[in-house]
């Protein structure tokens, strides 16, 4: 039997003792069972995971690995960070975003104030992040061996002032992109410190990523909410949730349509991640006219009008933009 095949097979007889696909009575059944369902759809092929963790993903539709990113390697992004807050670094297209329930007139650029970078692919020490082998290697059994970075990210979820702002509503991450296949997007989410339930760490529904897009929109949260923090609708509180505590370095790997978010950070300090989403160069644009990702796509035209003066300027140029080659060829996106 080749490898592959070995691999393959250790799976499939992990399925069977844990019966999480196809509960079946005899050996044949089981087997009809498997040559009609796709079994490892979410995974690629490719020796990048275990398959203990493959079978994880396919499962839950994440997986944690612990002690990923180095502490020195942290410690270096938290000093990039440091710099931009304090207005010694800038670069081109970077956003910096405030929480809401610091009022405009009250607004310093320091650390304070500033709850979240989106798009740092310009700023060279960040953008190292996006670029580690060792998550690259991981990241890879998702995309394949073209890979994007298509969205960054440096989060620095501010203590709650009480108006529980700092919470992340309950989204999946696809609402925001106009690329598919989604199977072949992943996202990377590493701990700058220990998270945990009282500083708002990431909380998620496994097994969602197995569902379709839903309905998206702002929150109507009584003390406000974050620019562009959309939330589902209708998600079903009583799915069984996981709240990810993780330590310094720790890195989740999750799908795109896995449903997640962050709860209030009760404590006086500021909890730190660093994200990357990545996607198969080979991905392409769609349309989202007519889709439950209209309102985004006009949010976003309408953001990108008013920032530039450029009302060409379409939903999905906004990625072909940020997107940054970090491994293989850029073939499509
Ligand atoms: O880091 C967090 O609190 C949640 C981040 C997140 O889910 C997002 O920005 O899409």
């Amino acid at each position: 039997m080749s490898r592959a095949a070995d691999r393959l097979a250790m799976i499939f007889n992990h399925l069977d003792r844990s019966t999480v696909h196809v509960a079946a009575s005899s050996t044949s059944t089981q087997v009809a069972s498997y040559d009609h369902t796709p079994a490892l759809r979410y995974t690629l092929d490719n020796d990048a995971l275990s398959p203990d963790q493959r079978l994880s993903y396919e499962e839950n539709g994440f997986i944690l690995i612990k002690n990923l990113v180095s502490e020195e390697d942290i410690d270096k992004f938290r000093s990039a960070f440091e710099r931009i807050c304090k207005g010694e670094a800038r670069f081109p297209g970077l956003v910096v975003m405030r929480d809401v329930a610091i009022a405009k007139s009250e607004f310093v650029l320091d650390q304070q104030a500033i709850s979240k970078l989106q798009d740092f692919q310009e700023d060279p020490e960040l953008f190292r992040y996006c670029c580690l082998p060792q998550i690259l290697k991981h990241v890879q059994a998702f995309t394949g061996p073209n890979i994007m970075a298509m969205h960054t990210m440096l989060i620095n979820k501010p203590p709650d002032a009480g108006k529980k702002t700092s919470r992340h509503p309950m989204h999946q991450d696809l609402h925001y992109f106009p690329f598919r296949p989604v199977d072949r997007i992943v996202c990377a989410w590493t701990a700058m410190e220990r998270v945990d339930r009282r500083n708002g760490c990431l909380v998620v529904l496994p097994g969602t990523h197995r569902g379709s897009l839903k309905e998206h929109d702002y929150p109507e949260w009584e003390g406000g909410v974050n620019k562009m923090y959309h939330g589902i609708r209708d998600y079903n509180p009583d799915h069984p949730r996981m709240h990810l505590e993780m330590e310094k370095g720790d890195t989740v790997l999750f799908h795109p349509l896995l449903i997640h978010g962050s709860g209030m950070n009760q404590t006086q300090g500021f909890r730190k991640a660093i994200s990357c989403h990545y996607a198969n160069a080979d991905c392409y644009y769609i349309d989202v006219k007519g889709t439950t990702q209209e309102n985004i796509d006009k949010e976003v035209k309408e953001i990108t009008t008013k920032k530039y003066g450029m009302d060409a300027v379409t939903f999905q140029d906004t990625w072909a933009f940020r997107g940054r080659l970090v491994q293989g060829e850029r073939t499509s996106l």
